[in-house]
């Protein structure tokens, strides 16, 4: 059975082990699906066609076990990743869930809470290094605030920074070669997140004691809840070659944080994202950071892996067709083409400054300019609805 749509390895379409594991837990409603053992949840994965699996500390090791309990439970699971050929690229570390975390792990008010966030930090690095992983993602989902009585803003970014620039620190002195993917989210789990937007981290990296580590873990879902057009927080964290990994889902701006299927709800951008990564070439990791709808079962939770997946494939065989259509190449074109002679785009020089001052610009003509962009768009619609 040939199918064009079949991922393969070389996709590199990844799901961390809480998207296929969760149970349907929300804050009105229990669990609705049984455990599903680490080991499974890889098994799984191998079933649907997946290329790797991300994790958590304590995805996989309960926060409690002893250092025996541990390493037994790391040596199973890297044998079953092995056995199903099944890849570990990325892991992280759980720092919200534990009540220790309540006011924030790396910029929590208490330097004993902050030391543990560290602590439980490099101990996740330590897991993900023994399973192969070299990009290691920190999402700072309790670095926030209900109230902003509780600490100035400008103090969890150092303390923030003086994190980052620790587990960098540890990285080098092990050789785990760890690149380091901060995850930005406005809101939710709690009101304010501080890091709220990626290109917040464009701005904190910079700053870092190793900027050359550090890069960003865009999630659609994340942008879409502020507002933002995702495509463009990813394109800029591409332009600036800081695009390290990415986690792909859906959402639906105005809600909750919903974690859908990717594509599920807005495949117009996520068409415009596709296109993006496949025509810069990006080349890490395709991270499904979603899960399966509260009513479904196991079976269900496959449906949604495999239209994860398929939906992405579908979309990068639009962007090909968008790319391969006539019509809409002699669109592009015509619309990047001038207007009128003009002084051709140079760096800054003396005699170039005086051929731009120099030149005279015919604001009728700029105006009158041809930008047949809603042509371009139904063309780009039907390519999606599959007219063309
Ligand atoms: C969320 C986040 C998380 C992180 C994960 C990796 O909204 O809960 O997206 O799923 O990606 O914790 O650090
Ligand atoms: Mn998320
Ligand atoms: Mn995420």
């Amino acid at each position: 059975m040939s199918d064009k749509y079949a991922p393969l390895p070389e996709h590199k379409f990844s799901f961390g082990l809480w998207t296929v594991s969760n149970r349907g837990r929300d804050p009105f409603g229990s669990e609705v699906r049984p455990p599903l053992a680490p080991v499974d949840a890889v098994k799984m994965l191998a079933q649907v066609g997946a290329w790797g699996v991300n994790l958590h500390d304590n995805d996989l090791v309960p926060i409690d076990a002893t250092p025996a309990e541990r390493d037994r439970i790391v040596k199973e699971f890297k044998q079953a990743c092995d056995s199903h050929g099944i890849v570990v690229p990325m892991a992280t570390v759980t720092l919200f869930f534990d009540p220790a975390f309540r006011d924030g792990a790396f910029t929590a008010n208490d330097p004993a809470v902050r030391a543990y966030a560290l602590q439980k930090t490099l101990r996740a690095m330590d897991i993900g290094a023994e399973l192969g992983a070299k990009i290691f993602v920190l999402w700072g989902g309790r670095e926030g605030t209900e109230t902003d009585a509780c600490r100035r803003a400008d103090d969890a970014v150092k303390r923030l920074r003086h994190a980052i620039d620790y587990v960098c620190e540890y990285s080098i002195a092990k050789g785990y070669g760890y690149t380091f993917a901060m995850e930005a989210k406005p809101n939710e789990p709690r009101g304010d997140i501080y890091m709220a937007t990626t290109g917040n981290y464009l701005g904190l990296i910079p700053t870092l004691a190793h900027p050359e580590m550090v890069g960003v873990n865009p999630e659609v879902a994340h942008e879409q809840m502020a507002g933002l057009n995702f495509t463009h927080a990813v394109a800029q964290a591409w332009e600036a070659g800081k695009l390290f990994h990415i986690d792909l889902n859906d959402q639906v701006p105005g809600r909750y944080d919903q974690d859908f299927r990717f594509g599920a709800a807005n495949p117009k951008s996520a068409f415009f994202l596709v296109k993006f990564l496949e025509d810069v070439g990006y080349a890490g990791p395709r991270h499904f950071d979603a899960h399966a709808y509260r009513t479904e079962n196991y079976d269900g939770v496959k449906d949604f892996a495999r239209g994860c997946m398929r939906t992405y494939l579908i979309l990068k065989e639009k962007a090909a067709r968008w790319n391969a259509d006539a019509e809409i190449q002699a669109i592009v074109k015509e619309i990047h083409e001038p207007s009128m002679p003009t002084p051709a785009e140079a760096t800054y020089s003396p005699a170039h400054l005086a051929t731009l001052l120099g030149h005279t610009f015919d604001r009728g003509t700029l105006a009158a300019k041809n930008l047949p962009y809603e042509r371009l768009d139904q063309l780009t619609v039907e390519v999606l609805l599959g007219t063309r």
